[in-house]
């Protein structure tokens, strides 16, 4: 038992962080995990909620008019489950102009945050390597804006080169995103994962469950990425788990807010290089040409995008 001074303490503190940030406390983390079904929290459910309901809504009067059935089908699909891998949809010789450009960048504006990985940030991008927002043609634009039920910006992103770790070092803890999670961001959010060259299951491709999958695994009790036992078996043979293998150009649509996944790790002597966006819904046009705050993350994330 607890004195009645450490109680009082204990107390007062809980009631200091619930006050400043009651959403991030006790018991909402419970109820999020229960209700969502993810990890990302009770905020950047709701508010990530409410962020794609109102654009749908506000999207309907300007929807883009030209598209396929199929288009149609794919957009909802991947609104239900969160996970959509697509070949084919970017010209090879797009991805090998970008990706020899990347590379270059990631030379000379890139970091090492550990000697496992090189890292290029977007912020970057501008300068040093343009051309990666080339992705967006017209077939993936179309086709998020279909996603996204109107306009969309593209607020972040990152290419990464991974490398492989040796078990020893893995065990004593995680070296890059290598552990089942959900990231902290609003639900409305949408990563686009795109390989720049091929990639085979021995290259540590990413490894995602879908949204009715990552349900059942959290209310299940899957609650943190530091898990080790039993459950993360579980998912690793889920019969869900989608891998992100596939030629240079290959595409992953996740909603990294809502699918858990997980960096793999490649083999010995071989490495992966992907390139990743961070998408979200718009009131103006859309514009794949540059980086744009999002004002969601004001809320949610309580941060203060400059750009
Ligand atoms: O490296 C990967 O495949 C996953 C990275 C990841 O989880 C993330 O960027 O949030
Ligand atoms: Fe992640």
């Amino acid at each position: 038992m607890p004195s009645p001074i450490t109680f009082t303490k204990r107390a007062a503190s809980f009631a200091k962080g619930f006050a400043s940030d009651p959403f991030t406390h006790w018991p909402f983390p419970v109820i999020s995990r229960r209700v969502y079904g993810n990890l990302s929290g009770f905020r950047q459910n709701l508010y990530g909620s409410i962020d794609t309901g109102l654009h749908r809504l506000a999207g309907r009067s300007h929807r883009p008019a030209s598209c396929g059935t199929e288009t149609l089908a794919q957009a909802k699909a991947l609104r239900e489950h969160g996970v959509a891998k697509m070949s084919g949809w970017i010209d090879p010789a797009t991805i090998t102009t970008l990706r020899t450009s990347v590379l270059a960048a990631a030379e000379t504006a890139g970091s090492n945050p550990s000697e496992y990985m090189t890292l290029l940030e977007s912020h970057a991008f501008a300068e040093h390597t343009p051309e990666v927002f080339n992705i967006f043609n017209a077939r993936v634009s179309n086709f998020l804006e279909h996603y996204f039920g109107g306009p969309f910006l593209v607020n972040s992103g990152s290419f990464r080169l991974t490398r492989h770790v040796p078990a020893d070092v893995l065990e004593q803890g995680e070296v890059y995103s290598d552990r089942w999670h959900t990231d902290s961001g609003p639900t409305s959010m949408l990563a686009i994962f795109v390989l720049l060259s091929d990639l085979g299951p021995d290259g540590g491709p990413t490894s995602a469950l879908d949204i009715p999958a990552t349900k059942d695994v959290v209310r299940q009790g899957y609650a943190s990425r530091k898990e080790t036992g039993q459950m993360t078996t579980q998912i690793e043979n889920n019969p869900a788990r989608v891998e992100m293998t596939g030629p240079a150009g290959t595409i992953m649509f996740v909603n990294v807010a809502r699918c858990l996944h997980r960096a793999g790790i490649p083999e010995e002597g071989k490495h992966r290089e992907w390139l990743q966006f961070r998408l979200f819904p718009c009131r103006d046009t859309t514009d794949t040409t540059r980086l744009r705050p999002a004002k969601i993350l004001k809320y949610t994330n309580r941060i203060d995008q400059d750009y």
